[in-house]
Protein backbone atom coordinates (compact mmCIF):
# COMPACT_ATOMS: atom_id res chain seq x y z
CA UNK A 1 0.00 0.00 0.00
CA UNK A 2 1.20 3.71 -0.50
CA UNK A 3 0.07 6.42 1.61
CA UNK A 4 0.11 10.08 0.47
CA UNK A 5 1.87 11.88 3.26
CA UNK A 6 3.11 14.60 4.33
CA UNK A 7 5.22 14.64 8.03
CA UNK A 8 3.87 17.96 8.70
CA UNK A 9 -0.42 16.70 8.76
CA UNK A 10 -1.99 16.12 12.05
CA UNK A 11 -4.21 13.86 9.47
CA UNK A 12 -1.63 11.65 8.21
CA UNK A 13 0.06 11.44 11.84
CA UNK A 14 -3.02 9.92 12.81
CA UNK A 15 -2.57 7.16 9.99
CA UNK A 16 1.35 7.08 11.23
CA UNK A 17 0.24 6.43 14.98
CA UNK A 18 -2.11 3.88 13.96
CA UNK A 19 0.12 2.00 11.43
CA UNK A 20 3.09 2.12 14.51
CA UNK A 21 0.34 0.86 17.19
CA UNK A 22 -1.02 -1.76 15.18
CA UNK A 23 2.56 -3.43 13.57
CA UNK A 24 1.44 -2.15 10.12
CA UNK A 25 4.34 0.39 9.44
CA UNK A 26 6.31 -1.91 7.04
CA UNK A 27 3.21 -2.49 4.63
CA UNK A 28 2.73 0.68 3.83
CA UNK A 29 5.23 2.98 1.19
CA UNK A 30 5.29 6.59 1.82
CA UNK A 31 4.92 8.72 -0.72
CA UNK A 32 5.71 12.50 0.27
CA UNK A 33 3.27 15.09 -0.92
CA UNK A 34 3.45 18.71 -1.03
CA UNK A 35 -0.11 20.07 -1.44
CA UNK A 36 -2.25 23.21 -1.08
CA UNK A 37 -5.74 24.32 -1.50
CA UNK A 38 -4.71 26.67 -3.77
CA UNK A 39 -2.36 23.52 -5.54
CA UNK A 40 -3.57 20.96 -5.59
CA UNK A 41 -0.98 18.09 -6.31
CA UNK A 42 -2.10 15.92 -9.17
CA UNK A 43 -1.10 12.64 -8.49
CA UNK A 44 -2.68 13.76 -5.26
CA UNK A 45 -6.34 14.69 -7.21
CA UNK A 46 -6.12 11.46 -9.17
CA UNK A 47 -6.45 9.45 -5.58
CA UNK A 48 -8.74 12.03 -3.67
CA UNK A 49 -11.07 13.77 -5.60
CA UNK A 50 -10.92 16.53 -2.90
CA UNK A 51 -7.05 16.31 -3.10
CA UNK A 52 -6.60 16.12 0.82
CA UNK A 53 -4.10 14.11 2.34
CA UNK A 54 -3.67 11.20 4.24
CA UNK A 55 -4.94 9.01 1.07
CA UNK A 56 -3.89 5.35 1.11
CA UNK A 57 -3.50 3.63 -2.00
CA UNK A 58 -4.11 -0.03 -1.94
CA UNK A 59 -3.34 -3.09 -4.42
CA UNK A 60 -6.68 -5.12 -3.36
CA UNK A 61 -9.24 -2.37 -3.50
CA UNK A 62 -10.08 0.78 -4.42
CA UNK A 63 -7.95 3.69 -2.81
CA UNK A 64 -9.05 4.87 0.54
CA UNK A 65 -8.86 8.96 2.38
CA UNK A 66 -10.14 10.91 4.87
CA UNK A 67 -8.18 9.92 7.94
CA UNK A 68 -10.95 8.18 9.56
CA UNK A 69 -11.54 6.02 6.82
CA UNK A 70 -7.82 4.63 6.78
CA UNK A 71 -7.74 4.13 10.58
CA UNK A 72 -11.12 2.40 10.86
CA UNK A 73 -9.87 -0.26 7.89
CA UNK A 74 -5.83 -0.26 9.47
CA UNK A 75 -7.70 -1.49 12.36
CA UNK A 76 -9.84 -3.94 10.79
CA UNK A 77 -7.28 -5.08 8.94
CA UNK A 78 -5.29 -5.76 11.90
CA UNK A 79 -7.94 -6.68 14.12
CA UNK A 80 -6.22 -4.36 16.72
CA UNK A 81 -9.28 -3.10 18.40
CA UNK A 82 -8.98 0.48 18.33
CA UNK A 83 -12.77 1.00 18.09
CA UNK A 84 -13.97 -1.03 20.76
CA UNK A 85 -17.43 -2.16 20.18
CA UNK A 86 -18.27 -1.39 24.00
CA UNK A 87 -17.52 2.14 23.93
CA UNK A 88 -17.76 2.54 19.88
CA UNK A 89 -20.16 6.09 19.94
CA UNK A 90 -18.10 7.89 22.22
CA UNK A 91 -14.88 6.79 20.71
CA UNK A 92 -16.06 7.75 17.56
CA UNK A 93 -17.53 11.11 19.01
CA UNK A 94 -14.04 11.67 21.01
CA UNK A 95 -12.41 11.40 17.38
CA UNK A 96 -15.05 13.69 16.10
CA UNK A 97 -14.12 16.05 18.21
CA UNK A 98 -10.35 15.70 17.86
CA UNK A 99 -10.80 16.09 14.37
CA UNK A 100 -12.80 19.37 14.44
CA UNK A 101 -10.57 21.26 16.72
CA UNK A 102 -7.55 20.21 14.26
CA UNK A 103 -9.56 21.12 11.41
CA UNK A 104 -10.06 24.70 12.72
CA UNK A 105 -6.25 24.89 13.79
CA UNK A 106 -5.61 23.94 9.70
CA UNK A 107 -7.84 26.51 8.86
CA UNK A 108 -6.34 29.20 10.63
CA UNK A 109 -2.95 28.47 8.88
CA UNK A 110 -4.55 28.33 5.79
CA UNK A 111 -5.89 31.57 5.97
CA UNK A 112 -2.59 33.18 7.02
CA UNK A 113 -0.69 31.95 4.59
CA UNK A 114 -2.40 31.09 1.05
CA UNK A 115 -5.12 34.28 1.46
CA UNK A 116 -3.89 37.59 0.17
CA UNK A 117 -2.54 39.84 3.49
CA UNK A 118 -5.43 42.63 2.74
CA UNK A 119 -8.37 40.00 2.73
CA UNK A 120 -7.62 38.04 5.73
CA UNK A 121 -9.82 38.35 8.29
CA UNK A 122 -9.16 38.49 12.07
CA UNK A 123 -12.83 37.60 12.84
CA UNK A 124 -12.67 34.61 11.44
CA UNK A 125 -9.32 33.11 12.85
CA UNK A 126 -10.57 33.90 16.09
CA UNK A 127 -14.52 32.41 15.03
CA UNK A 128 -12.10 29.39 14.53
CA UNK A 129 -9.82 29.07 17.85
CA UNK A 130 -13.10 29.97 19.65
CA UNK A 131 -13.94 26.21 17.80
CA UNK A 132 -10.42 24.93 18.93
CA UNK A 133 -10.89 26.43 22.60
CA UNK A 134 -14.27 25.10 23.35
CA UNK A 135 -12.90 20.93 21.86
CA UNK A 136 -10.30 21.47 24.23
CA UNK A 137 -12.85 22.54 27.39
CA UNK A 138 -15.31 20.08 26.45
CA UNK A 139 -11.50 17.60 26.40
CA UNK A 140 -10.46 18.92 29.54
CA UNK A 141 -14.61 18.47 31.38
CA UNK A 142 -15.86 15.38 29.68
CA UNK A 143 -13.34 13.51 28.22
CA UNK A 144 -10.88 12.90 31.28
CA UNK A 145 -11.81 9.82 31.77
CA UNK A 146 -12.34 8.42 28.17
CA UNK A 147 -9.07 9.81 27.74
CA UNK A 148 -7.54 7.69 30.35
CA UNK A 149 -8.75 4.47 29.58
CA UNK A 150 -7.41 1.68 27.35
CA UNK A 151 -6.13 3.17 24.00
CA UNK A 152 -8.37 3.65 21.24
CA UNK A 153 -8.55 5.89 18.25
CA UNK A 154 -10.23 8.69 20.37
CA UNK A 155 -7.10 9.07 22.21
CA UNK A 156 -5.00 8.87 19.04
CA UNK A 157 -6.60 11.45 17.19
CA UNK A 158 -6.72 13.77 19.69
CA UNK A 159 -2.71 13.40 20.98
CA UNK A 160 -2.28 14.23 16.80
CA UNK A 161 -4.38 17.72 17.38
CA UNK A 162 -2.81 18.64 20.70
CA UNK A 163 0.69 17.99 18.88
CA UNK A 164 -0.67 20.10 16.15
CA UNK A 165 -1.53 22.74 18.19
CA UNK A 166 1.99 22.64 19.76
CA UNK A 167 3.28 22.61 16.46
CA UNK A 168 1.51 25.68 14.78
CA UNK A 169 0.00 27.67 17.47
CA UNK A 170 2.39 27.30 20.26
CA UNK A 171 1.68 31.24 21.30
CA UNK A 172 -2.26 30.94 22.31
CA UNK A 173 -1.09 28.63 24.83
CA UNK A 174 -4.02 25.88 25.01
CA UNK A 175 -3.02 24.12 28.28
CA UNK A 176 -3.52 27.21 30.51
CA UNK A 177 -6.78 26.46 32.41
CA UNK A 178 -6.44 22.77 31.52
CA UNK A 179 -4.10 20.69 33.75
CA UNK A 180 -6.00 17.75 33.20
CA UNK A 181 -5.53 17.45 29.56
CA UNK A 182 -2.25 18.73 29.73
CA UNK A 183 -1.22 16.07 32.05
CA UNK A 184 -2.83 13.12 29.88
CA UNK A 185 -0.79 14.88 26.81
CA UNK A 186 2.33 14.90 28.76
CA UNK A 187 2.31 11.00 29.38
CA UNK A 188 0.55 10.38 25.74
CA UNK A 189 3.46 12.20 23.95
CA UNK A 190 5.75 9.96 25.07
CA UNK A 191 4.01 6.92 23.04
CA UNK A 192 7.12 5.43 20.53
CA UNK A 193 4.01 5.84 17.73
CA UNK A 194 3.90 10.18 19.20
CA UNK A 195 7.56 10.30 19.56
CA UNK A 196 8.96 9.08 15.99
CA UNK A 197 6.08 11.25 14.07
CA UNK A 198 6.29 14.57 15.88
CA UNK A 199 6.33 17.35 13.36
CA UNK A 200 9.01 20.40 13.27
N1 LIG B 1 -10.98 15.21 7.03
C1 LIG B 1 -9.69 15.00 6.43
C2 LIG B 1 -8.86 16.27 6.53
C3 LIG B 1 -7.52 16.13 5.80
C4 LIG B 1 -6.83 17.49 5.61
O1 LIG B 1 -7.38 18.55 5.92
N2 LIG B 1 -5.59 17.42 5.12
C5 LIG B 1 -4.87 18.64 4.82
C6 LIG B 1 -3.45 18.55 5.33
S1 LIG B 1 -3.40 18.60 7.09
C7 LIG B 1 -4.80 18.80 3.31
O2 LIG B 1 -4.56 17.86 2.59
N3 LIG B 1 -5.01 20.02 2.81
C8 LIG B 1 -4.95 20.34 1.42
C9 LIG B 1 -6.19 21.03 0.95
O3 LIG B 1 -7.05 21.37 1.77
O4 LIG B 1 -6.28 21.24 -0.26
C10 LIG B 1 -9.01 13.81 7.07
O5 LIG B 1 -9.33 13.47 8.23
O6 LIG B 1 -8.18 13.14 6.42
Amino acid sequence: MKLMHSPASPFVRKVMVTLIETGQLDDVERVNVATSPIATDAELASANPVGKIPALIRENGPTLYDSRVICRFLDARAEAGLYPEKRIWDTLTLEATADGLTDAAVAIVYEERFRPKEHVSMDWIEGQWAKVSRALDALETRWMSHLNGPLDMGQIAVGCGLGYLDFRHDVRSWRTGREGLSAWFEKFGQRESMLSTKPG
